[in-house]
């Protein structure tokens, strides 16, 4: 094999394994691992692409509005990707032993610039949180995440009301996020595009299972400063049948 071609089996090879990885432990059941990281590979073959919406950007209106949702795709999104293929572009992933997809960066984020953690967070993020939502969502929990939920906080109504406070009560920019930890459901919140599969400092906080993109820029055209409205809102279009799978797949 020559120098070259065994980077490139290298890379495929690792990108392969931490898809593969990823693939088993979040998107086993929804099948829609391929739609987010089937273009993973980023450096040397394939560069990272916005990932298509599947539904309409006027599809969760009046919840959230269709100007909100193209603007927020398409270029917010959209510049996390074109940022992430620059960022990557000076960095020589074989050399430092890195898997040049999200979960080969995610899990050595100490060890990559602040462009990268910001552009690969900035575009999973996003793309869990489109999928996350959907036109006609189930408005409550279903399955056997509704149960753990039910069981760890009393009832959807309290927890409701904590993870909207979480929400609402983040300061400055950044997610709030359900997550399974260590065989517990977590409520928790990340600054910036930061998100809990990321370690830093050697602490990976958890599995994501709901995420909410709190930036301003997801809701001042139709909410301006109230941030309450927009999680209001978007109780009505979390998509609980993922959350579901996301959740089986992710307590196995
Ligand atoms: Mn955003």
């Amino acid at each position: 094999m020559t120098q070259s071609n065994s980077r490139r089996h290298f890379i495929k090879t690792t990108a392969v394994l931490a898809v593969g990885s990823l693939a088993s432990t979040a998107f086993s059941k929804s099948g829609i691992a391929s739609t987010l990281f089937g273009n993973s590979f980023g450096s040397g073959d394939t560069k990272f692409t916005l990932p298509a919406l599947h539904y309409r950007y006027n599809a969760l209106e009046p919840h959230i509005d269709a100007l909100t949702m193209e603007i927020h795709h398409s270029k917010h999104h959209q510049a996390y990707v074109n940022n992430l293929n620059k960022a990557m572009e000076g960095l020589d992933f074989f050399k430092l032993g890195i898997a040049p997809t999200l979960p080969g960066m995610f899990a050595n984020m100490s060890k990559l610039p602040d462009s990268i953690r910001n552009n690969a967070g900035g575009h999973y993020n996003h793309s869990i949180f489109w999928h996350l939502m959907k036109p006609i969502g189930e408005k409550a929990p279903i399955g056997t995440l509704a149960d753990a939920i039910s069981k760890q906080y009393g009832s959807f109504d309290e927890f409701k009301k904590q993870f909207t406070e979480a929400s609402k009560t983040l300061f400055g920019s950044g997610w709030a996020w359900l997550i399974w930890k260590n065989g517990k459901l977590v409520i928790t919140t990340t600054a910036n595009q930061d998100n809990p599969l990321m370690q830093v400092d050697g602490i990976t906080q958890g599995t994501p299972i709901l995420a909410l993109d709190v930036w301003e820029h997801a809701y001042y055209l139709k909410n301006e400063n109230r941030r309450m409205d927009y999680i209001s809102a978007w109780w009505n279009v979390v998509n609980w049948e993922l959350a579901e799978d996301f959740y089986v797949a992710a307590g196995k």
